[in-house]
């Protein structure tokens, strides 16, 4: 059964009377989608095809895994072995040249599961869509027989590391590569704009050796994880374009080749300057090419992300920078564009525009949930606005830019890794739905409750938030928006406690910390304004007065915090604001 949700309640949400805060919230487009109920098996991504068979077969006693061969067994990790468990058979279809990389197809009956892929990765894709089954069923012993078949749309799926701020730790790092195999993301760019090593000053020195250890160890997480691991230099914003800066950068490749990077992207994004000369930038490019990419046989395809990479200041003719690298580029390095804007959503026109120029696919780079823009403010809402309709002959792939905040970005990753791989059924706001359920699985409404406050930015590339409920002027509302408010309030203000007790994900409930406390303290805020809405309307002047002053000093002195720790911030805050000035005594 599926349920219709939300898009009408948006635009009610900004009718307000005149001069109040509540006139300036912006009308932004409604998440689609919808959540789906009662569903007896949840896989993501959301395979291409799955079919129910009749039947059912109990998964909770485990994998018989004897038949499956011994230079797979590794991938199986995480499956219940058991002898008594249901058999698994794995079968190779020999590649050929028509096959999509990636697929399989899984048929799972009462006798077995039964395995067909063209290569590894397929078998391992399998394996990752087994143990969403075993892990999500809601009940293990009674599972649906299907059969599936799936393949992704787009070659690269995964996750840019590409944010000023912070960059994650390595422990962060290792845990997002696990978080991305499980969702069948297979690319992980390496390009934190304040790592030194990576960009201006440092670029042309190696690693310090604790630092090279950490990606060796990253290297082998991300092979474990049938990722590829891309390491990205940021060179543009003092190289020279002399051989002796040329070797300085073949020597670093060469060094983290060596340490186990087989996949290399130049970033020239955010430079000015000398290092944004395209025929040079070409020029490069194509020599690594050839003295290093294509002189190593296990070495992919390089990238680059061009310095127009965005529709806001690409050049549009023959000599803008995206037609000289169409004309001069090797066609087999891929091109990064974020779209329309920095921070765009994935939709057709931009994807035109870039692609006619530069005559190949581009790679998206997608700037959500990135918030350096914006670093007081959390990006916890849905992963939208992406076009359903694009395929690989308009994109090559989809990476995800994240927040500084590694746990945190974590649900935008389990959707952008769903919407890369099937974009045709991709369901925004269900996908979202899931993804809180994976984060914080002991505590998943706490969690979305939270998130769905805190989806705003405040400024470039907003984004819906809080449209589960109505704010309202003080003086026109109906009884039912007014108790729909405060049962919000009431479950904002319990969802922290909810979210530390019992979340069962102490890494992110770290990060959201000091979000967390301003939760609590915007819930305890919009409950006394609803308060003082009745107290006004009672005509007792001395109670209201006294708790006007109370919620003009809490206003007041939880401001500063508020600010840096930013939540609600379409609706909920202005409402408060707008009620407070609204109810303001007369001097
Ligand atoms: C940077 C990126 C940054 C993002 C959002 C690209 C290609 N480069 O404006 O490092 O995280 O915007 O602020 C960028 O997007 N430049």
């Amino acid at each position: 059964m599926k349920n219709l949700l939300l898009c009408s309640l948006l635009l009610a949400a900004a009718t307000c009377s005149a001069a109040t805060p509540l006139d300036s919230i912006p009308a932004l487009e409604p998440v689609p989608g919808f959540i789906v109920e009662n569903r007896e098996i949840t896989i993501n991504p959301v395979p291409v095809s799955m079919h129910y068979t009749g039947g059912r077969t109990d998964l909770s006693r485990g994998f018989d895994l004897s038949g499956v061969p011994a230079q797979y067994l590794s991938d199986f990790a995480g499956l219940k072995n058991s002898v008594n468990g249901i058999p698994v058979s794995v079968n190779i279809t020999p590649a050929d040249g028509e096959q999509i990389q990636g697929r399989y197809s899984l048929k799972l009956s009462k006798e077995g599961a039964k395995i067909t892929a063209g290569g590894r990765d397929g078998v391992f894709y399998a394996v990752c869509t087994l143990r969403e089954i075993a892990a999500n069923a809601q009940e293990p012993q009674s599972v649906p027989c299907v059969d599936i078949d799936d393949y992704p749309m787009f070659k690269f799926r995964g996750v840019v590391e590409g944010f000023y701020g912070t960059p994650w730790s390595h422990e962060t790092r290792l845990s997002i590569l696990d978080h991305m195999g499980r969702y069948k993301m297979n690319s992980y760019v390496y390009g934190p704009k304040d790592d030194p090593y990576h960009n201006v000053p440092d670029w042309r020195k190696p690693y310090p050796a604790d630092e090279a250890a950490k990606i060796s160890e990253l290297c082998s997480r991300a092979e474990r994880n049938h990722i590829n691991f891309i390491w990205a230099i940021h060179p543009g914003g003092d190289i020279k374009w002399n051989r002796e800066d040329f070797d300085l950068l073949l020597a670093k490749f060469e060094a983290m080749y060596n340490l186990g990077v087989r996949q290399f992207a130049v970033f020239f994004d955010d430079i000015q300057g000398e290092g944004t000369d395209s025929h040079k930038q070409a020029e490069l490019l194509n020599s690594l090419n050839r003295e290093f990419v294509r002189a190593k046989p296990d070495v992919k395809h390089l990238i680059v992300c061009p310095t127009d990479y965005s529709q806001a200041w690409a050049g549009k003719g023959e000599n803008g920078q995206l037609a000289i690298y169409g004309r001069e580029l090797d066609k087999d390095i891929e091109v990064f564009w974020t779209g329309a804007e920095v921070c765009s959503d994935v939709v057709r026109p931009d994807r035109d525009f870039v692609n006619t120029r530069i005559q190949r696919p581009s790679l998206t780079w997608w700037n959500f949930p990135v918030s350096d823009y914006c670093r007081e403010n959390l990006q916890l809402g849905p992963s939208y606005t992406l076009d359903t309709t694009l395929t690989s002959a308009d994109m090559s792939g989809i990476l995800t830019n994240p927040m500084e905040h590694g746990e945190a970005s974590k649900a935008a990753m389990y959707s952008v890794a769903d919407y890369g791989w099937n974009p045709a059924a991709y369901n925004a706001l269900d996908s979202w739905q899931r993804s809180m359920a994976v984060q914080m699985p002991g505590a998943p409404e706490a969690y979305a409750t939270l998130a769905i406050h805190a989806c705003d930015p405040q400024k470039w590339y907003r984004k819906n938030e809080s449209w589960n409920v109505e704010v309202f002027d003080c003086d026109n509302y109906a009884p039912e928006q007014y108790e729909r408010l405060r049962q919000e309030f009431l479950k904002l203000k319990a969802a922290p406690a909810e979210i530390l007790s019992h979340g069962g994900n102490p890494a992110l409930a770290a990060e959201l910390a000091p979000w967390l406390m301003q939760a609590v303290n915007l819930a305890d805020r919009g409950l006394l304004a609803l308060e003082l809405i009745r107290l006004h309307e009672s005509g007792d002047s001395t109670a209201f007065r006294a708790a006007y002053d109370r919620l003009k000093l809490l206003n007041d002195i939880q401001q500063p915090g508020y600010m840096k720790h930013r939540i609600g911030t379409l609706r909920l805050q202005p409402f408060i604001t707008a009620t407070l000035q609204k109810l303001a005594p007369e001097k």
